[in-house]
């Protein structure tokens, strides 16, 4: 659009130079400001200096060390593994390597779920990309990476402010030789509600070009009309479909019948009949015991031919137990994090799984010194994000009462302090087992799960419970993610809904039994290009697209962030977080071979309108920067 400013007047153009129009017409003024990439960046570390990062209390940058990094050579042989299998062999070729080996195979979760489940998903990529070039060489012999998906990708552009597409680039580029996995939530992809089938199939043809090989697929109620979609775009794209079971209650628990061995026997074998190249268990919560976990592999090895992949979250504490009996039974790759990224919300070690079963029947395909060296890294760089720990300190046996999947634990807590109830977590997570029970015991695992914390907050925050919610439910307005659940919009839950309890919930709605996919209109791309293109004025990628069509709102948010401050995922991890202390000098590269030198020289006293001068240098030179305080 031409610009409204002095120089298009007309009087200025005419040559009358009465400047009176000056003081009259202000907004002649507006000029458009054009900074610069460096000042885009200092205007981000003035304000993370001066005002914190948003949602964390704001503190004295803490004293880090560099974090430890192993000594590799990263010359050397090109580097293989089993992606140069599935290159050469496809999904079924691997399929059969998978079955041909006796050694337990590993998935490493430290770059997805481990943080996810520790640090209310905040890793950075960044804290990635310093490792991966090791991590490539030092786990070359891993079955997987789980590096991307679930929570990751809209917490990446929602609160780290970075292009996940971007992250899985790098990463691929630095890792040639080890599969990439991602966690997909069947028809709600990678966000908490379902999307039509274009959208799905159009961002797993994506990822998959982008570089993700197993697609591992579940669905949030088990419902497997939910997962067929994805299971079908996944193959063919030419990659590994993980189809997955979400086990949830007792299989020896006979007052849970409703999820008995023959539940997972018969889910089994239709995923297989859907075309699953792997089996998934994904104990999300880490409800499964270790007889339990015998028991399972065991019938679901008979009921199937399928290879068998298990994860489980250690918050019991008894996830090496539940992984020695698994292997037992026949198990052929699990989920483990590295040491210092592991234990409680997180999955099992694979440092101390790797100990455990020395000298068994059945080695763990790792090697130790590797995984203690990569291990030293995060340990170092787990301090950057101390802020994030949900403050667990020790195993809790009542993940057994309240079900509550590890990834969901630090995520919902920051949920509650953000609703002010911090202090009633203890509350909250009583409620949350409540409502389980209440909407007739279901598969708790991302959007479900989501669904039952909302509605736990909203019963602990309106001193709700199980009677008054039927008998007062008529003049309740409940959550829209709880009204949008017994819609049907994210599938049908075994056994259907508790049907008091839906009318309530509705009111006047309709419910539907089908697919929301069905129903959901087709993503018209194009137009959304069209609509991406006029807002952001410059050409969008496919993947801007896709981000565009799943998170709106978020990704919009994004884009306003990025033309304030540029590319910000550049940063070092504690600069991003506390910005610089007084005469603290930092470089940042900002694109190979081009970096820049900041340093923070003197901050001044607020002026009037609430604003402070910030005196930087940036490459040696001076620059002045007026910030906004707002503390
Ligand atoms: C996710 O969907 O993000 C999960 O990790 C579920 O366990
Ligand atoms: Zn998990």
């Amino acid at each position: 659009p031409f610009l409204n400013n002095v120089v298009t007047h007309e009087k200025f153009i005419s040559g009358a130079f009465d400047t009176s129009f000056i003081d009259t017409t202000p907004e002649l003024f507006n000029f458009p400001v054009r900074q610069d990439r460096g000042t885009k960046l200092l205007s981000y570390i003035g304000n993370v200096t001066l005002n914190g990062f948003p949602g964390v209390e704001k503190k004295a940058k803490p004293i880090f060390t560099q974090p430890l990094k192993p000594l590799v050579d990263l010359n050397g042989q090109p580097l293989t593994g089993t992606k140069q299998i599935l290159e050469t062999q496809g999904a079924e070729g691997l399929v059969k390597w998978i079955l041909a080996q006796d050694d337990v195979l590993l998935t490493d979760t430290t770059f997805r779920d481990a943080h996810q489940s520790l640090l209310a998903t905040r890793v950075r990529s960044q804290d990635m990309f310093q490792i991966a070039d090791e991590t490539a060489r030092m786990m070359h012999n891993f079955f997987s990476l789980e590096m991307w998906g679930g929570a990751t990708f809209d917490v990446a552009y929602r609160f780290l402010k970075e292009d996940p597409w971007e992250r899985l680039a790098k990463l691929r580029a630095q890792v040639p030789n080890v599969l990439f996995q991602m966690l997909l939530r069947g028809a709600n992809a990678v966000g908490y509600t379902n999307y039509p089938d274009n959208l799905i199939r159009a961002f797993i043809a994506e990822s998959a070009a982008s570089g993700i090989d197993v697609f591992r697929i579940f669905d949030s109620l088990n419902w497997i009309k939910g997962m067929e979609v994805a299971i079908d775009a996944a193959r063919t794209s030419g990659k590994v479909a993980e189809a997955a079971i979400c086990y949830t209650g007792d299989i020896f628990d006979d007052t849970r019948a409703k999820y008995s061995v023959q539940y997972y026997k018969d889910m089994a074998q239709e995923l297989e009949a859907a075309g699953a190249h792997i089996l998934a268990i994904k104990d999300m919560a880490g409800l499964l015991k270790p007889e339990a976990a015998y028991r399972l592999i065991s019938e679901l090895k008979e009921a199937t031919s399928l290879p068998i992949h298990l994860h489980t979250h250690d918050t019991s504490g008894n996830g090496i137990y539940v992984y020695a009996k698994a292997i037992e039974a026949g198990v052929d790759i699990i989920d483990t994090a590295l040491g210092s990224m592991a234990g409680l919300t997180s999955q099992p070690s694979a440092n101390s799984l790797y100990y455990a079963m020395k000298g068994g029947k059945r080695a763990i395909r790792a090697d130790i010194e590797s995984l203690e060296k990569l291990s030293y890294y995060w340990e170092d760089v787990r301090k950057y994000y101390k802020d994030f720990e949900s403050g667990m300190m020790s195993p809790h046996s009542e993940i057994y009462v309240h079900e509550m999947p590890g990834g969901q634990y630090s995520n919902l807590q920051q949920q509650a302090k953000a609703v002010g109830l911090g202090d009633r977590w203890d509350e909250v997570k009583r409620m949350y087992a409540r409502v389980n029970l209440l909407f007739g015991d279901i598969v708790k695992v991302t959007p479900s799960s989501k669904v039952v914390g909302d509605m736990a907050l909203f019963m602990v925050q309106n001193e709700l419970d199980e009677d008054n919610i039927l008998t007062k439910g008529k003049q309740i307005d409940f959550p829209d993610s709880v009204i949008e659940f017994f819609q049907g919009y994210l599938g049908q839950p075994h056994g259907g809904f508790p049907p008091a309890l839906q009318q309530v919930v509705l009111k006047d709605r309709e419910a539907i039994t089908v697919r929301a996919g069905e129903l959901l209109a087709p993503v018209d791309f194009a137009q959304l290009e069209a609509v991406l293109e006029d807002k952001l004025q410059r050409p969008v990628t496919k993947q801007d697209i896709l981000a565009y069509a799943l998170y709106p709102k978020v990704f919009d948010e994004y884009a306003k962030t990025v033309e304030s401050f540029g590319n910000i995922s550049v940063l070092d991890t504690p600069t991003f977080l506390y910005g610089l202390k007084l005469g603290e000098e930092i470089e940042v590269e900002i694109e190979k071979g081009k970096t820049l030198i900041v340093k923070l020289v003197s901050i001044g006293e607020p002026q009037h309108d609430g604003t402070r001068v910030m005196y930087f240098e940036l490459n040696g030179q001076s620059r002045e920067l007026v910030i906004q305080d707002m503390t």
